[in-house]
Formats: C-alpha cells, structure tokens, sequence
C-alpha cells in the first residue's frame, strides 16, 4: 500500500525546529478554512435551488455570496489565535485588525478569499491564494507597514484551488507541494510533492481578446507565443481560463506562461500585486520559474497600497524573459 500522507503530518515533518510553533499552526488554520469553504462551493448550486424555496438557510442566515462567506471564514479562523498582527483581504479595503481582547502574534497575513469570482456562477474552477509575511515590529499590534512588504520577504505562500477536486499547494521556501482533499475523510493527502515547472513548456495563458489594448511590443510578444513572424519560441498551446489560480495551476503542472498585461487605457493591468500576484510569484520561483511586472521581478516590488494592480507575466523563465527583453528594447528604440 502506498505511503499516505496528510497535510499536517507533513507541515510538522517538514518546519525546521524553531518554526514548528505559529507558522506550521498558520498553515493548518488555513488547511482547515480551505475545507469550510470547498464544501461551501461544493454545495454552491445546490444551494441556489434551495434558495429558490426561501433564500434562507438552516442557520436561519440568509444566503451569503461566496467571496463574501470565504472571507469571513478565513478571517474568523485566523483572527483569535495569536498567530497574527494583522491581515489584508480583497475584500476589505482596510487592512483587518486583530481585535485589542485577542492575542497578537508575529505574522501578517495577505489573502484573495476567492478569486475568479466572474466564473462562481457558472461552475468553473475558482481559487483562494494567501501570503504571509512577518510582522515588522514585534511590539506593535499590525500596521499598514507590515502589509507593504514585497513579495521577497515572503515567508510563505499558497493557494487552494477548487477544481474537480480541492488542492491545496503551497511553500514555505523549501519546494512547493500539493495536497488533495480526499472528501470522505475530510484530509487533505500529499498528492504533488516537490512541484516543478516541467520544460518544455506547454501553454500560454492570456486574454486574447484584449490585443488591441497592448502596447506594441506585447502584441509581438503575442505573437512570438503563436509561433508567427519567424518566431523561436517553444510550440505553445493556448489554454485561458480566466481564473488565475486555476491558470496557474495547470502551467505549474504542464510549464507555459500566464499573462495580464498592461493596456493603453489601463497601465496598471488588473492583477493585485500584494495577495495575488507576489504570493504565485515566491511560489513560481520555488518551482523553478519566474514572475515580472515586464521589467523587473516581481518579488522586488514593494507596494505602496494594499489593493495596488501590476502588468503580470509568470511561468518559465525563458517565456517571462522574453516580453522583459522586448518591452526594453522598445524603451531604448
Ligand atoms: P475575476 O475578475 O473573475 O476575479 O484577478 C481577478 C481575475 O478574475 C483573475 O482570477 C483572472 O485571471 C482575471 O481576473 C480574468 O480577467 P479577464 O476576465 O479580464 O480575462
């Protein structure tokens, strides 16, 4: 019989001695708000048909939305425990605050609750991508200071992705593993340890349908991932999406590219840098790739605010490489 392996089992394993404390805690709290909310979206259109009959559920509450419901649970699993100073989610435009009659801790935790939210009420793949960071004052309780940290000072990251099964993936600097949720025993199961983005790449990942938008040397960047105009890229498939972590997921998987690229009209792009694009950017360089804003890495950004968007380019090196390279060349031409 092969060797089982749940979650917590290898997050004790695994801290080294001295973090074997909040962190490996942290991450457990976050296992366990990953197994509320999947069973939530598990029943999502289940409870639209119930919904119908009285729009309010057993607890007598009415129905919440989604994003909405898997933030309050990520919150209030994490708010009590005297592992945090302070939080940010994409829900809330002010960072969340540790209440004064709990215990403060030394780690900050960023998160989406929910992300690709467009795709909820069609039965698509959704995600939840976290970040944490330590705290930069320990005698403080949390300040906004502690959440505009860059994606370097990272000391953990991961995401849940609710697909056809849940996973959950995730690294605290030492190789990036995956776990599934087997729902019959309600455990999460080492699946994918040690995940690497495979070479050659398979995919890239864009909305095409905003190539009017780019600036000109993205649109040949477009059209260097085609293989047109004499390009030397890799042979690439298309394969979007448009729910980043399950994007992201599959080009860790298969090796490819995932871009939101900046538009005319919008310079910023979409992406949020502090719990979207710098958590899958520590989790990127740990598999053995690489994430850019189209001119630096993006673990060197350092936000100024907590809902801030980025340009955002992630996969194999050699892919993310190339839009730097002819974005520069452009400036200089
Ligand atoms: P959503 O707006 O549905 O929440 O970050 C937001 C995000 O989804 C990503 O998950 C996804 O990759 C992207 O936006 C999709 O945007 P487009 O619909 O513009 O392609």
């Amino acid at each position: 019989m092969p060797r089982i392996t749940t979650i917590e089992r290898f997050i004790l394993d695994r801290q080294p001695e001295y973090a074997k404390g909040d962190l490996t805690a942290l991450l457990y709290d976050l296992a366990l708000a990953a197994k509320v909310i999947s069973h939530k979206v598990n029943r999502a259109g289940l409870l639209d048909i119930l919904g119908e009959a009285g729009a309010v559920n057993v607890q007598g509450e009415n129905q919440q939305k989604l994003d909405v419901y898997a933030d309050g649970v990520i919150y209030r699993l994490c708010d009590h425990t005297g592992r945090l100073c302070i939080m940010a989610s994409e829900e809330h435009e002010d960072p969340l605050t540790i209440p004064d009659h709990y215990e403060k801790g030394p780690y900050v935790l960023v998160y989406d609750p929910l992300d690709g939210s467009a795709n909820i009420d069609t039965n698509v793949s959704i995600g939840t991508i976290f970040g944490i960071y330590r705290c930069l004052d320990w005698t403080t309780r949390g300040r906004i200071e502690d959440i505009l940290q860059p994606g370097r000072n990272l000391v953990a990251a991961g995401y849940i992705l609710f697909g056809s099964s849940t996973m959950m993936v995730y690294s605290t600097g030492q190789g990036v593993h995956g776990f599934t949720l087997d729902p019959d025993i309600g455990e999460f199961l080492l699946s994918h340890e040690n995940m690497t983005l495979p070479e050659p790449p398979q995919y890239y990942s864009v909305n095409a349908a905003y190539f009017d938008r780019w600036v000109a040397p993205v649109q040949q960047y477009f059209r260097w991932l085609q293989g047109r105009d004499g390009s030397d890229a890799p042979d690439l498939s298309a394969r979007y999406i448009g729910s980043l972590v399950a994007d992201f997921h599959r080009n860790l998987l298969k090796g490819g590219v995932f871009c939101y690229p900046a538009e005319i009209n919008k310079p910023v792009g979409k992406i949020r840098l502090l719990y979207e694009a710098a958590p899958l950017a520590f989790l990127i360089q740990q598999a053995g790739g690489y994430a850019s804003d189209g001119k630096r890495s993006l673990l060197d950004i350092v936000p100024t605010t907590a809902h801030q968007r980025v340009p955002f380019y992630i996969g194999n090196r050699l892919l993310v490489e190339k839009v730097e390279a002819l974005l520069a060349e452009a400036v200089v031409r």
